[in-house]
């Protein structure tokens, strides 16, 4: 912590927190990522991937080595991130389809709503994928509950994922450039009759695809669930990044010279499946589309960087970049991410991927970032993302009201190695308990390996444990070799779990 901080030199001999000597409260943004993975960030696993902006911040600030997402999944990891809370609370907190209704309670206290009780002006520009009103969604009309009913004064978002229909952007409950003539219509039932589909109009499809994905048609790409109208408002994907960019930085520079503080959540969207580079990455990392939008992603976030310096605010900013979930390669389209990976190892060290028990489902690139404030460091503490909504509480002043969430302030801000002692990681509805080095993964029915996405899920017929720091990949079950160890260990998972 740098003295310029410090309002008066009295507050730290006092060991008063800076922020109660008339310092401002930073503004608070969190760039997150959609199923990037633990090796696709150079500064994580030099391969043959170079992301200068995501390493800067990295770099620049304190790097977790042991950092989680909540799930290997989507929807419930950010869930997590959003309310502090275990997703496998929420029974319903699974990957949703995009006419799912809100997953978080109305009701339920949220990062942002937090924020905002504390004076922050809040926004979220990207990925939601957290469900849309209450069931019965008239994509026509204004579309409520959503992010503005959870604490966001402002959302412009796409409503599940890239993937999935509807292929609109939504700004604070209204779809973009609907057109009352073209009406939108949804259903992840059926279709709508005379509507071309991936199965029944093959020559229609510019992407082929693998597994799923062969419900609407739209810009040529197939997706899940079906979709008629709205054609005036559906998205350009090759776009994507731009236009959120565009997004993004309009609501850095409108909020930057204002007196209050902002939060924003920037859910980019790669490189979850499409993946649609803008014609200017095309081809440039040598590896498909997934490097190139990697490589799109970057320069996204070295753009956005730069709105914070040209905006003067770089240095009251504090920056969380994560990924939602761990990676995959073929996620259901043909994109050559297999045949074109070469020596790249998205998921550095670790087993497993996205849909995963095994580590690299969760564990991700997780850095803290704070020109200034934060020095640069490396830390192997054990975090997660529901520690954010605790820890952001004790840096404001403000109660949490979440109690999975932990405060770890300090090691957020790479003042200390306090961490948690354990932590419960979900898989597609499944869990598993980290506890100190060690993690036990108990046993699930069901396939070792997904093939269609090539990932071992870590289903077995018995108990593993793991001893993570001698054993990174998770190689050597010692589970027989210490039977006190796995008791231990199964009673404290039951303890939490409630089982
Ligand atoms: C899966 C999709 C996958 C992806 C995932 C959600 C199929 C066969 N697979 O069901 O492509 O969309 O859901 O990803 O449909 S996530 O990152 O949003 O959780
Ligand atoms: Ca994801």
């Amino acid at each position: 912590m740098k003295i310029t901080h410090i309002s008066s030199l009295a507050c730290l001999l006092l060991g008063v927190l800076f922020l109660s000597c008339g310092q401002a409260k930073p503004n608070i943004v969190f760039i997150y990522l959609d199923d990037l993975g633990y090796g696709d960030v150079s500064a994580y696993e030099a391969g043959s991937l170079e992301t200068p902006n995501m390493d800067r911040l990295v770099n620049g600030g304190v790097k977790f080595t042991n950092g989680y997402a909540s799930s290997a999944t989507c929807s419930p990891s950010r869930y997590a991130i959003l309310t502090g809370t275990y997703p496998w609370r929420n029974e319903n907190a699974k990957i949703l389809p995009g006419t799912a209704p809100l997953l978080i309670d109305a009701a339920q206290y949220t990062l942002p709503r937090m924020l905002q009780d504390h004076g922050y002006t809040t926004g979220i520009v990207g990925k939601w994928h957290l469900g849309l009103g209450s069931g019965d969604v008239n994509w026509n009309e204004e579309i409520s509950p959503g992010p503005n009913q959870v604490g966001f004064d402002y959302s412009y978002i796409l409503a599940a994922t890239q993937d999935r229909v509807p292929t609109v952007y939504i700004e604070d409950g209204q779809v973009v450039n609907l057109d009352p003539n073209d009406p939108i219509e949804v259903s992840y039932e059926e279709n709508f009759p005379g509507e071309p589909t991936a199965i029944d109009n093959p020559e229609l499809v510019e992407m082929k695809w693998h597994h799923g994905h062969n419900n609407s048609i739209i810009n040529g790409v197939p997706r899940i669930g079906f979709m008629k109208g709205g054609d005036a408002a559906k998205w350009s994907d090759v776009d994507m990044a731009d236009h959120f960019l565009e997004k993004a930085q309009r609501f850095v520079r409108e909020n930057a010279t204002l007196d209050q503080p902002f939060f924003l959540y920037y859910a980019l969207q790669q490189p979850h499946v499409p993946r649609t580079p803008h014609p200017r990455f095309e081809g440039k990392s040598g590896m498909g589309p997934r490097g190139d939008v990697i490589l799109e992603a970057d320069w996204v976030i070295g753009e956005f960087m730069k709105t914070l310096e040209e905006s003067e605010i770089l240095e009251h900013s504090l920056i969380v970049f994560s990924s939602d979930n761990g990676p995959v390669l073929n996620d259901g389209y043909y994109d050559k991410a297999v045949e074109k990976l070469g020596d790249h190892t998205p998921t550095g060290p670790l087993r497993g991927g996205k849909y995963s028990l095994f580590e690299a489902g969760t564990r991700v690139p997780f850095a803290t970032y704070w020109k200034g404030s934060i020095d640069p460091g490396v830390s192997d503490a054990l975090v997660t993302q529901i520690d954010l909504m605790a820890s952001i509480g004790a840096l404001i002043g403000a109660e949490a009201k979440a109690p999975d969430s932990q405060n770890l302030w300090e090691t957020f801000m790479g003042k200390s190695q306090k961490e948690r002692s354990e932590f419960i990681l979900e898989a597609t509805t499944k869990t598993a308990l980290r506890e100190g080095d060690w993690v036990m993964i108990p046993p699930y029915p069901g396939p070792a390996v997904q093939h269609q996405v090539n990932i071992e899920l870590g289903n077995a017929e018995e108990y593993q444990l793991y001893h993570l720091e001698e054993d990174i990949g998770q190689q050597h079950n010692l589970a027989k070799r210490n039977p006190e160890k796995l008791r231990e260990m199964i009673k404290k998972f039951e303890e939490i779990r409630g089982t």
